[in-house]
């Protein structure tokens, strides 16, 4: 069954998308000569084509090429608008929008100038396209604890701006655990938790056992190997640990030759599974609405999965009580 126009009809939730994941060529064009930043492409086609990435690493290497344009307020002011135009018109009530610090403050623009653009374009879009949002602040693993605690520190004074934390970026020999202190101290300071584990790295399980047991995660970020592990996934279960899967990046698990759909196997299994688009401008511009397109045909969803979808987003979003009942 052909369930597109249903699909676009629906109104959704995101719960995965990194900012500097909706930069798009066209915008990066446009920052970089306002900014007057030379880029390595002379054309859309070509910057395009050169985003073609095998692993999580080669992914991450495109990916961090393009804050190079971002610089000022206004950029991310920009980029977060644009974001917003898009979730909007996919019928997106609700986006929780993740944002790396360290990208910027490391190459020297404030952390302010990061907050105040992005949160003046929520506010902007809240008024003027009726669509809400939250940010959650995400540590780059690969970088030590100490400067991700210094980062946590750097956001208390936005706290009001911040409703979670989470973890991004190189999963290679930077566990979970590593962070644990600045999860605790998150924690206490009243941030909800989330982190990724993605899929098929090194040590997964472990991640995914230490992000539900020992930093007691409120979601996880994709985390599609817990299917191969029935204890983690009884835990995931009994705490309602809601995942964010990204389809067009993370849709399958391979296991001795056979291709498991994760959001069929997370729905199977009772976990609270949740569709989002990750980074679309790095994913042939696939946001919200293609990336549930997509699941819906290789996970062949029934309307009733799209709406147990579309109720785990609300139940799994950072939102009061009182708002939660506006959407469902
Ligand atoms: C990311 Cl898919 C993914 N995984 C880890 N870190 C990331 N940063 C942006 N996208
Ligand atoms: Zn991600």
């Amino acid at each position: 069954e052909d369930l597109t126009a249903f699909i676009q009809a629906m109104p959704k939730t995101e719960l995965h998308v990194h900012i500097e994941g909706t930069l798009e060529p066209e915008m990066k064009f446009q920052l970089a000569k306002r900014n007057g930043v030379a880029l390595p492409y002379n054309t859309v086609a070509d910057m395009r084509a050169s985003y073609n990435f095998h692993d999580l690493q080669s992914f991450l290497k495109i990916f961090y090429e393009g804050k190079s344009v971002l610089l000022k307020e206004q950029d991310f002011y920009d980029l977060t608008y644009a974001y917003l135009t898009k979730a909007a018109y996919q019928n997106v009530l609700y986006s929780e929008i993740f944002f790396d610090p360290q990208m910027h403050t490391d190459r020297g623009i404030p952390f302010e100038t990061v907050i105040m653009g992005l949160t003046r374009a929520q506010a902007d879009a809240r008024r003027q396209l009726h669509i809400d949002s939250q940010l959650v602040m995400c540590f780059e693993r690969e970088l030590s604890a100490d400067s991700a605690m210094r980062t946590l520190e750097m956001a208390l004074p936005y706290r009001q701006h911040i409703v979670g934390v989470g973890l991004d970026s190189d999963e290679k020999n930077n566990p979970p655990d590593k962070f644990r202190t600045v999860f605790a101290r998150a924690r206490q300071a009243g941030f909800h938790l989330t982190m990724h584990c993605d899929l098929d790295q090194l040590e997964t399980h472990e991640h995914i056992r230490q992000a539900l047991e020992d930093l007691h995660t409120d979601r996880i970020d994709h985390g599609g190997n817990i299917l191969e592990r029935a204890d983690l996934v009884a835990v995931a279960r009994r705490r309602g640990v809601a995942f964010t899967v990204c389809p067009v990046a993370c849709g399958w698990l391979r296991q001795n030759g056979e291709n498991i759909n994760i959001v069929r196997g997370m729905l199977d299994q009772g976990l609270k599974v949740t569709v989002s688009s990750d980074d679309p401008a790095y994913m042939k511009g696939n946001y919200v609405g293609q990336s549930l397109i997509v699941a819906q045909g290789d996970a062949a969803l029934s309307r009733q999965d799209l709406l147990t979808i579309t109720r785990n987003g609300i139940d799994a979003a950072w939102i009061s009580a009182a708002q939660r009942k506006d959407y469902l």
